[in-house]
């Protein structure tokens, strides 16, 4: 069986190669000529543990091809990005689904498109998009007048991955297959249970949109619910930290972590889908989107005046990417508090071992270099690497955490430690 996978990016990539690994022949397509030329070469730019060895073994044994255009095949596997517009729609309170590149991958199929073919939607989409944009391509654009659910089997089914353990969640993790009709989600399955060790489950294809929707916006909407507690822990002189971990011994409570805001390519998006096809309904969860939207602007106001009242000469702020142990900078909340510190005009520089060069920002040569440079400290990403700052001498140093970074251990001694949504401790005290 051949599989044709469009998009060779986080998921596309990681999906196209445990295909080739699990018995399938898989031509992988992008746009982007540089990446497919690295990839022939065996040269993986995302930095995922397992990835690169897993491409580079398919590639060498000649079952997954990295090419620039679609070719005929047996299942076709659309895994484009679907961002969100970066403005809010004009007279709205929300953002808009860019479904540019979903467009081009199903017209890009249809150009190749044959009888009995299988095409499967992964990338995250409103509602409505299998059944509504992507057949209407797939029936307008083939050259036989193929029709879907008579002609060719349609499907969405979305990925459930974390970055940093995609490979063995992509395998591990339950998956959720909706087919157009019954056929077309019994075919998808089949294609998945090629390399998914979980169990696949069936249901409708826009029923599945909105598991994926449904599971992220879950995640948003907590994330939101942390912030807020937060801030009102910092207004009352509570522990925000100690009230998610006590809240949680509740057998039916899970609250998630506070942190200066949502970033990433998955949680601080998907939710608009919701809110852009339903606004009158979808208010909890435009709140709540503008809550974390708003986080950073917050955290920044909580820093400065830390900053301020310390008189600090030099800031060193501590990670850009959007969360911890990753090298990807997209939606970035740290990235958007260092930016609107140095249009503030304040004397910074940056640390992150995972980002070489980030824009003109001046980069600390390492955490060393930044702890001696540095009078204030602020950790916006709470890095494996920065729990070494737990063993640095840090005396007449402001540090400044938006992530308890160093969890239940006692903060660094020496520095002064003030942590986001929490009285100050003085350093050491046992948290
Ligand atoms: N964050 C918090 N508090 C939390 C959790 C996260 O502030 O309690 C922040 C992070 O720092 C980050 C953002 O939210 O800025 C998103 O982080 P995330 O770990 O929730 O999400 P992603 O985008 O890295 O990956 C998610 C997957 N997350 C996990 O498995 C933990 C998963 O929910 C989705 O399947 C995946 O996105 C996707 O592809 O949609």
């Amino acid at each position: 069986m051949k599989v044709c996978v469009v998009g060779l990016g986080y998921i596309g990539l990681p999906t196209a190669a445990l295909m080739a690994c699990n018995g399938l022949k898989v031509v992988g397509v992008d746009i982007r000529d540089e990446i497919v030329e690295k990839l022939k070469l065996g040269i993986v730019s995302i930095d995922e543990p397992g990835l690169a060895s897993i491409v580079r073994d398919a590639i060498s044994n000649g079952t997954l091809k990295p090419t620039t255009v679609c070719e005929p095949a047996d299942a076709f596997v659309i895994a484009v990005p679907t961002p969100v517009s970066h403005d809010y729609v004009p007279g709205k309170s929300y953002k808009a689904a860019d479904m540019t590149l979903v467009e081009a991958a199903a017209l890009s199929v249809a150009g190749v498109l044959q009888r009995g073919n299988l095409v499967v939607l992964e990338s995250t989409s409103p509602p409505g998009t299998t059944t509504g944009m992507v057949k209407n391509i797939l029936e307008q654009n083939n050259k036989a007048g193929l029709k879907a659910g008579h002609d060719f089997y349609l499907a969405y089914s979305p990925e459930r991955v974390m970055p940093t353990n995609i490979i063995a969640e992509m395998t591990n993790n339950d998956r959720v297959v909706g087919g157009i009709d019954a056929k077309s989600g019994r075919r998808a399955k089949d294609l998945y249970a090629h390399f998914v060790k979980g169990k696949i489950f069936e249901t409708d294809s826009t029923t599945a949109e909105v598991v994926k929707l449904a599971e992220n916006t879950y995640r948003d909407v907590n994330i939101a619910l942390a912030n807020e507690l937060a801030k009102i822990c910092q207004t009352v002189s509570a522990d925000v930290w100690d009230v998610v971990r006590l809240a949680n011994h509740h057998p039916r409570v899970h609250l998630h972590q506070p942190g200066p805001g949502v970033g990433g390519h998955c949680i601080a998006v998907d939710p608009w889908f919701f809110v852009e096809k339903s606004p009158d309904h979808a208010t909890l969860i435009n709140a709540a989107r503008h809550v974390n939207d708003a986080q950073p602007e917050f955290v920044v106001q909580w820093i400065d005046d830390l900053l301020t009242a310390h008189k600090v000469k030099l800031t060193a702020f501590l990670g850009l990417t959007y969360k911890a142990d990753v090298d990807d900078t997209r939606e970035s909340p740290a990235i958007e508090i260092v930016e609107k510190f140095r249009a503030m005009g304040r004397s910074l520089i940056v640390c992150d071992p995972h980002v070489e060069v980030w824009k003109n920002d001046k980069a600390a040569a390492n955490l060393d270099d930044a702890v001696a440079q540095a009078d204030a400290l602020v950790i916006l990403v709470n890095h494996r690497e920065f729990q070494k700052l737990a063993s640095m001498d840090l005396t007449g140093k402001l540090l400044i955490d938006t992530r308890r970074t160093f969890k239940d251990a006692a903060p660094p001694k020496g520095a002064e430690y003030h942590l986001l949504g929490s009285a100050a401790r003085p350093t050491g005290a046992n948290l």
